[in-house]
């Protein structure tokens, strides 16, 4: 395209400049080519005349009228003259050759279309009198306009070869360029570059050289560094590298949810892994964060530009709220996201089900997001932070309003392989979206693997396995794995492990030396709550003296609840809860104990320090940060945590106990395992997963994308330098 619009800057002034020399010239040569065949015909007339003059003394002399007659027609027929004629002196006309023109006589008066001539006719110094030609001048109007017809024919073919010529020029020096720019922008060939880069590059290798040079070095220095990111460090990272532009982020769920109470409004936040994630990193960036306003209170508490300072106790960025109809909320949402591309995603064995109607609300609300990052925008290349599956088309919608963003989205849930992505009717527009991104993140590199695969089966696209990237209609996109973690909890104010297990167990009302695992969880059936459950009573089967002196405490924070999936799913749990209650609680405390409800933030960190026992067996999970979770809470480095191998956490967390989640009689033994794993054993396992998520945390995971972002920027940056250097170039060189 680039090579067509630098062309068509040359092919315009040059149509231009030919057609006013045509308009300048056509007059002229018209004019100059009358003159030249009304010269013609004269010097043919006296040639003609010349040639008659001898017979006809004679004839004339002879009075001889039949064969002046004869020579004058026959004349007139071969020398293609229209009419001739003789007058005597007294100017009377005295023969004439057959068809002479009425209105010719010898006075030298002709109509328009004759030109007449004439020539004296001497005997011995006596003149007899004097011939007169006409000739027809008609043709010569034709033949001007032949030659201007053939005239403006050379111009448009010279108009065409000079436009094709230069379009090739123009384009087989854009493909120079931009392979001599992508070999200088690969850093091995960089180191040659002042030798194979084209003359209007030279100037900038030096610069480009270094550049990419100190970027890869800081790039490499960044992911290994073993010191700790922190949000000072995120911080002056945001100020150093992106020279504190600004950062919008865009997620489906609000971090904080106004609540119209019985004693007023209430601040409620949601139990959500995205949030966890992000909300840190906005803490340290003081950007803006777009979401759906989903509170009962939320209109309330808002300006009215929809914008509300967070948090509430310690203001630190803003929350910019986009409303949602109720029909809107049922099939973006619920519809599309959760009931579509949720099961989709997951390998759950539940089935995804699409409506075009659900679609159609999809698009409408991702533009509604895209619009609101628009105006919320303060520049026209803001830093977009794009978070999770309710936005796939949302990127390329930003990307077409502001070209020059950086968008950067993270997509928190696995991608699958291409046959089960591909069952989509609407997988084309939903890569495509996707496609608008800068950078796109997913937590592994199978993820990204499976990504790159679909959108191979997909798209016409080119795909650099190498570097990770795809380019589609002259974009690209860099694909990365991006493990998410979570912020690694303050020092100050912890929380006494020996006093939360006392306090536990007092409420729960069991006794002081009771074993105890904990399951922390939305309510999903992707998070294998049922599997966890028979886990537990199979282990109860196999170990029956465990009964009374262990329990599994189940908290399930309720999520999607106007679902069929999830309503059922509820039912399920709790019918199964009360089978094994029943079965295995006849003596002390119950087996399972099942909190289907929202714990706040403060009471989960409890939990997770009373607990021995942490269980993760999600059937597949993007990461999971409530392993992470239980692990940062737990610096008394006590507790086992069973961890599903379909997490992405268990690519990290290698001193877990790994278990697959369908195997129950598995599930059973890591359980027991984890009851009876000495301390010892149990300190050296999570020692080392603390020290993986103290370094691993969630400010590496947000510094490391925006770092990338950050190279990709200036990267484009010196493109678009260089673009516009060899739009020079080109304007001068045409
Ligand atoms: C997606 C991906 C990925 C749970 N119950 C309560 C509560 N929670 C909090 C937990 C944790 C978060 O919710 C759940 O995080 P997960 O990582 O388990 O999962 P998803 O919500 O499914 O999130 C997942 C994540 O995105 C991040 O990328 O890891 O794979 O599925 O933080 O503590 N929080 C409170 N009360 C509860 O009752 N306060």
């Amino acid at each position: 395209m680039r090579p067509f619009q630098l062309s068509l800057r040359f092919i315009v002034p040059l149509a231009l400049v030919l057609a006013a020399f045509a308009l300048m010239l056509l007059p002229l040569v018209d004019d100059l080519a009358k003159r030249w065949f009304l010269r013609d015909l004269d010097a043919r007339s006296q040639m003609m005349a010349a040639a008659l003059r001898e017979p006809m003394v004679d004839l004339v002399t002879l009075q001889d009228n039949e064969s002046i007659q004869t020579l004058f027609d026959r004349s007139v027929q071969e020398a293609h003259v229209r009419a001739i004629a003789f007058c005597d002196m007294s100017g009377r006309l005295l023969y004439h050759s057959s068809g002479f023109p009425p209105g010719l006589g010898c006075q030298g008066r002709a109509p328009g279309e004759l030109q007449v001539s004439e020539s004296p006719l001497d005997q011995d110094g006596i003149t007899l009198g004097k011939l007169v030609l006409a000739q027809d001048t008609r043709f010569i109007a034709r033949r001007i306009d032949e030659f201007r017809n053939t005239l403006i024919a050379v111009f448009l073919m010279m108009f065409i070869a000079i436009s094709a010529l230069g379009t090739w020029m123009a384009h087989s020096s854009w493909q120079g360029w931009v392979q001599s720019l992508k070999s200088l922008m690969r850093r091995e060939s960089v180191a040659q570059g002042a030798v194979s880069a084209p003359p209007e590059f030279r100037p900038l290798v030096g610069d480009l050289r270094a550049m990419l040079h100190e970027m890869n070095l800081e790039r490499r220095t960044q992911q290994n560094s073993p010191q700790a990111w922190t949000p000072d460090k995120l911080r002056s990272l945001l100020h150093d590298e992106l020279a504190g532009d600004q950062v919008l982020v865009v997620s489906n769920r609000e971090p904080y949810i106004h609540e119209q109470g019985e004693q007023g409004i209430v601040v409620r936040r949601p139990a959500s892994g995205l949030v966890t994630a992000v909300e840190p990193v906005m803490r340290a960036c003081s950007g803006t964060w777009i979401a759906h306003g989903s509170g009962s209170a939320d209109r309330v508490t808002v300006d009215a530009n929809d914008r509300v300072q967070v948090p509430p106790k310690r203001p630190a960025y803003t929350l910019r709220r986009v409303w949602l109809a109720d029909e809107e909320e049922q099939g973006y949402y619920y519809g599309f996201a959760n009931e579509g591309l949720w099961p989709l995603c997951h390998m759950a064995h539940v089935r995804p089900v699409f409506r075009t109607s659900d679609w159609e609300h999809y698009v409408t609300v991702n533009q509604r997001f895209a619009d609101a990052v628009v105006a919320e925008a303060r520049s026209d290349d803001p830093v977009v932070l794009v978070q999770d599956y309710h936005f796939a088309l949302l990127p390329r919608m930003v990307r077409d309003k502001l070209p020059k963003a950086t968008i950067i989205m993270f997509w928190h849930i696995p991608w699958p392989n291409p046959e089960s992505f591909g069952i989509c009717p609407w997988r084309e527009e939903l890569l495509e979206g996707l496609l608008g991104n800068t950078l796109l993140g997913f937590h592994t590199p199978f993820h990204c693997k499976n990504f790159l695969e679909t959108v191979d089966r997909y798209l016409e696209t080119r795909i650099e396995h190498e570097a990770s990237t795809i380019s589609y209609g002259g974009e690209l996109t860099q694909v990365e794995p991006y493990p998410i973690s979570i912020a690694w909890p303050e020092p100050e104010a912890p929380l006494d492990v020996v006093r939360c297990r006392r306090e536990l167990r007092d409420e729960l009302k069991l006794p002081a030396g009771h074993q105890l695992a904990l399951g922390v969880d939305r309510l999903d059936y992707t998070k294998g709550i049922v599997e966890r459950f028979q886990a537990v009573a199979r282990l109860l089967d196999t170990h029956p003296e465990l009964a009374g002196r262990f329990s599994l405490m189940q908290v399930a924070a309720p999520s999607r609840s106007s679902l069929d999936e999830y309503q059922s799913l509820e039912a399920r749990v709790r019918k199964l809860a009360l089978e094994i209650n029943q079965r295995h609680g006849g003596r002390g405390a119950p087996p399972i104990l099942l909190r289907i409800e929202h714990f706040d933030e403060d009471r989960l960190a409890r939990c997770y320090r009373a607990a021995d026992v942490c269980m993760v067996t999600s059937l597949h999970d993007g990461m999971n940060l409530v392993a992470k979770e239980f692990i940062a809470a737990r610096d008394d480095e006590l507790g086992v945590l069973i961890l599903s191998q379909f997490t992405g956490a268990a690519r990290e967390l290698l001193e877990a106990l790994i278990i697959n989640p369908y195997h129950i009689e598995q599930g059973a033994q890591a359980l027991y395992r984890a009851l009876t794993m000495p301390e010892a054993e149990q300190r050296e396992r999570m020692r080392s997963m603390r020290s993986l998520v103290r370094d691993f945390n969630v400010y590496r995971w947000a510094g490391l994308m925006l770092l990338d972002a950050a190279r990709l920027r200036r990267r484009q940056r010196v493109t678009e330098k260089i673009s516009s250097h060899s739009r020079q170039g080109l304007r001068r060189a045409s």
